[in-house]
């Protein structure tokens, strides 16, 4: 049997007849992941995208939007399909110019350093002149905005989070605020050659480390380790950070010499903490009242965290909500005041959790990656503003101090990422694809995004190419050699763009005259070549690509973060404007910003503030799924085995459930003015009142003839809003969203999103697309 590795593990692939049957963990990963049972499924699938396909409407009328998303495609030739998409690159280069392409394409894709789907597909737009790209992402956007005026790069902040081993043996309390989900330990971006979290976990456990878990889910911390839950509505934890924060600094337990040797600004917000700025005390009776969690609770665990060695964790989904920025800035502002940052198992950690090597493991060295080449076009958009940006060309906004302006986009190119997926208020994001006059998805499988393309192109999957695997954060090589030919007329990506680029004539300069041996050898090359620089000898290419995974040595077992700093702030500043900690940042304060201001602040989620929430009110998280990767291989066995009755469930207090005659298993509505959707009733008490958890990630299924275009199945974007956090960082915001829920009425529909959409033949006069827009 063939490795394989994904993002959320390696394993051997068993293939029969020519076809993927399952895929088996490798014996040296000690938990390895349940996503693996998807593959088979989803890549055998009735979903898969096995022909070059364009939209009938697009074919027959030229380039334009009418209907999209809910027309019929015709399934091309690859020869057909490369003339046509290459007279329509030329059309829209030569008439608007490159700056109408976007090709940010946002999006996970597949682990493999060759076969990347955003590499290949801007590394070939730039050999034509670039494209409009997107910047950062939505896991942590916030945090990538706010650190470097107040800390520093969030990138090197992660690499550098304090190890599981030192808090195991040096820490007594870790406060979590959003948990540590063992469910989202499953993935680290690129590959995860082990999952060591549970290991890591128990052993503090086993080393009597206290954990207080505030969340408003218990399984947000595994059962295995010993905890006390406490349930703030969500949103509300700067308030009760701030709870504490005040306790500390009336009862004088907070550092002061710390405060002033490695901070700036503490009294600036220590007015605001007391009240002396906005006539509201922010004491534990008021975070009681914001926050639903007992004061007394807060005051006790504000003294306990004084006297002990406390780890604070703040999840990275705390800053993917309304004013994102704030919780980062909270718990940093409450770690100074402990003034333990710096010493083995104290101080903060923004993102453990976020993927499965955070504070477990960390790469000795970058292996070589397909460059991307460089853009001719300037033009870039924070990742989360794609509807905005296609609904305003040429409009205004705000980004990290500065107005600037949106592109004018004509033709959208998306590989290895979907939309229709990850960004928030589908609705509108309709109305936004709905505005270029091309839009091109490469796909493995039908998805909601490539429903909404006009042009389709099918493309082989992980296991159907040969690659090699390297986490980004992760101490192994994994070699990934093709088990299966892709299905149909799938193609590699390279392939596609090799062919594509022999026709518009930029072939030599995509390929390097390189095949994808040659571009695996020299990739491989550069790997062993970086690896000898640290002392470690790698096998040759062939050698490795049929050999088990290499283990590479972690390169900083006891890292500490900002060690280095408490140990010399001066020698060791911050890239800080002040080289400290910025409890107060006058570089922000000086930005004016109404939904970010100058120090840490607290805010009302926007549905409060607007009245939303009386007419919707239930809370709607929409976390990450246990049983898939996002959206991806949704039509497999893992993923499917957990719907109820074919939609994604939904988590429901008791009480919430009885007061709506809702029963475990029923088939309920979610609903708001944004949007509705159909999920499936799981009734717990693991989940505190006032709230509803709708898993990410059921392709978006709607029904066109409802006048609500209500999705079936079950996707929380209908839901959420496409507010950023603030205009700071123009973050990504969903968890901020607020809902009502009821039984279905009538009859469920069928969920109809697994089946592949409806092919025809074009009208005999339309075999060649007329060139002309439609506005
Ligand atoms: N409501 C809500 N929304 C969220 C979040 C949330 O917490 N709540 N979380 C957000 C976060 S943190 C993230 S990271 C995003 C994730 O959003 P995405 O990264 O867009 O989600 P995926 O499902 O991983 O999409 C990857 C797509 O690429 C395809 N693919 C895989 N490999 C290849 C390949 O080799 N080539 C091509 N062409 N395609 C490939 C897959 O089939 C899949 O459709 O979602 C965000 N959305
Ligand atoms: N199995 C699996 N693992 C994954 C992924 C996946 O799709 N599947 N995606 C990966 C990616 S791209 C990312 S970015 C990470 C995301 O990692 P996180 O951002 O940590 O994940 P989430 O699932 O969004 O949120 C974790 C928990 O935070 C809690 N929470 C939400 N809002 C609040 C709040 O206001 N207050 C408090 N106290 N808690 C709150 C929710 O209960 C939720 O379960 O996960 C990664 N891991
Ligand atoms: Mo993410």
């Amino acid at each position: 049997m063939k490795l394989t590795s994904n993002h959320w593990g390696p394993g051997y692939v068993n293939v029969a007849d020519g076809r993927i049957v399952s895929v088996l963990p490798h014996p040296d990963d000690p938990n390895p992941s349940q996503i693996s049972g998807n593959i088979a499924q989803s890549l055998n699938g009735r979903a898969r995208v096995l022909k070059p396909a364009v939209r009938k409407g697009w074919l027959e009328n030229g380039p334009g939007s009418a209907r999209r998303g809910e027309d019929a495609f015709v399934e091309l030739s690859w020869s057909e399909m490369t003339d046509l998409l290459a007279d329509e690159i030329n059309r829209v280069k030569s008439t608007y110019g490159n700056n109408a392409i976007f090709a940010g394409s946002y999006g996970w894709s597949s682990a493999g350093r060759f076969h990347h789907a955003q590499s290949q597909l801007k590394r070939f737009l730039n050999t034509l002149g670039g494209f409009v790209r997107s910047e950062g992402n939505y896991s942590y956007n916030a945090a990538l905005g706010l650190m470097p005026f107040i800390l520093g790069d969030y990138r090197r902040h992660v690499a550098q989070a304090t190890r599981w081993t030192v808090v195991a043996e040096h820490c007594d309390l870790v406060v979590l605020f959003g948990g540590l989900a063992t469910r989202n330990t499953q993935v680290s971006d690129g590959g995860i050659s082990r999952h060591r979290i549970e290991t890591n976990l128990k052993s503090c456990a086993d080393a009597g480390v206290r954990f207080v878990n505030f969340s408003p889910i218990r399984s947000d911390l595994s059962s295995d380790i010993p905890a006390e839950w406490l349930a703030p509505l969500p949103g509300t934890d700067v308030a009760v950070m701030m709870g504490i924060a005040h306790t500390l600094l009336i009862e004088d337990l907070h550092d002061r010499a710390f405060l002033d040797k490695y901070t700036t600004g503490f009294d600036r917000f220590a007015a605001y903490l007391v009240g002396e700025t906005d006539g509201v005390a922010k004491t534990a009776a008021w975070a009681e009242g914001i926050s639903g969690i007992p004061s007394e609770s807060l005051r006790s665990l504000a003294r306990e965290m004084a006297s002990k060695r406390t780890m604070i964790s703040c999840a990275a989904s705390l800053q993917r909500a309304d004013f994102g920025e704030q919780p980062l800035w909270m718990t940093i502002s409450l770690a100074a005041m402990l003034g333990q940052i710096g010493l083995p198992g104290g101080g903060f950690t923004i993102g453990y959790g976020v993927n499965g090597n955070i504070g477990n493991m960390e790469r000795p060295f970058r292996p070589g990656a397909l460059p991307q080449g460089r853009s001719a076009v300037s033009d870039c958009i924070p990742v989360a503003m794609i509807s905005e940006m296609l609904l305003n060309p040429l409009g205004k906004y705000e980004y990290l101090g500065a107005t600037r302006t949106f592109p004018d986009i004509k033709m959208v190119w998306w590989a290895g990422g979907n939309p229709f997926h990850h960004h928030q208020d589908l609705n509108r994001l309709r109305r936004a694809f709905s505005k270029p006059e091309t839009i091109v998805v490469n796909e493995m499988n039908w998805t909601a995004t490539a429903r909404h393309a006009d042009i389709v192109l099918p493309v082989a999957a992980p296991q159907e190419r040969n690659d090699f695997g390297a986490g980004k954060s992760d101490n192994a090589l994994i070699p990934m050699p093709a088990a299966v030919s892709p299905p149909g007329e799938a193609l590699t990506e390279f392939e596609i763009y090799c062919t594509l680029s022999k026709r518009l004539g930029n072939h030599q300069n995509f390929s390097k005259g390189l095949d994808e041996t040659g571009w695996l050898l020299h990739l491989w090359d550069e790997t062993r070549q970086s690896a000898a620089n640290q002392g470690i000898d790698l096998p040759d290419w062939s050698t490795f690509l049929s050999g088990d995974i290499v283990t590479l040595p972690d390169p900083s077992p006891n890292q500490v973060f900002l060690a280095e700093f408490r140990e010399d702030p001066h020698g060791n500043a911050l890239p800080t404007p002040s080289g400290l900690i910025e409890l107060y940042s006058q570089t922000i304060a000086d930005m004016n910003l109404q939904d970010c201001p100058g120090h840490a602040s607290w805010f009302e989620p926007r549905d409060k503030e607007t009245g939303l929430a009386e007419r919707y009110p239930l809370s709607l998280l929409s976390g990450q799924p246990g049983t898939r990767l996002h959206s991806q291989l949704d039509n497999g066995a893992t993923s499917l085995a957990a719907k109820i009755k074919g939609r994604e469930p939904v988590l429901l207090h008791p009480e919430d459930a009885a007061n709506r005659k809702i029963k475990d298993g029923d088939i309920v509505e979610l609903r708001n003015d944004r949007g509705r959707c159909l999920a499936g009733a799981r009734i717990t008490d693991d989940i505190r009142p006032g709230c509803a958890f709708l898993w990410t990630g059921a392709w978006y299924d709607p029904e066109f003839e409802d006048p609500h275009h209500r999705d079936r199945h079950g996707n929380p974007n209908v839901l959420t809003h496409d507010l950023r956090t603030s205009s700071l960082t123009q973050s990504p915001a969903a968890h901020s969203a607020y809902v009502e829920i009821l039984p279905i009425e009538g009859e469920a529909p069928e969920v109809e999103a697994h089946t592949p959409p409806r092919f025809t033949f074009a009208d005999a006069s339309a075999t060649v697309p007329k060139m002309t827009s439609e506005t």
